[in-house]
């Protein structure tokens, strides 16, 4: 296990990172409310989520993204963000 790590593994050092350097605690567990999921869609995913960068694309998203409802993306539900987004980069069509 010694020496650097792959580039994988950097890469999934990453979106787990980004998803924390902008979530807060919201009732004991880690999300991102509209603000912080815009701010992360802005700053991490512009050259990605080109269509996203508007506030009301935004929002559109997150609305998409939030399987419960409770108008935060949780962890599990950014990882569905980043399964599109690796699917898209692969070759496929995740906009609708
Ligand atoms: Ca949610």
């Amino acid at each position: 296990m010694a020496g650097k790590d792959s580039e994988l593994e950097k890469g999934l050092h990453a979106i787990v990172g980004s998803f924390y350097k902008y979530a807060k605690d919201k009732g004991g567990a880690q999300a991102l409310d509209q603000a912080a999921f815009q701010k992360l869609l802005n700053n991490e995913l512009s050259h990605q989520l080109t269509d996203v960068q508007s506030t009301e694309a935004g929002k559109d998203l997150l609305k998409k993204l939030d399987t419960d409802k409770n108008q935060l993306i949780s962890f599990e539900e950014y990882w569905e963000l980043v399964a599109l987004i690796c699917y898209a980069i692969d070759g496929g069509d995740w906009g609708n």
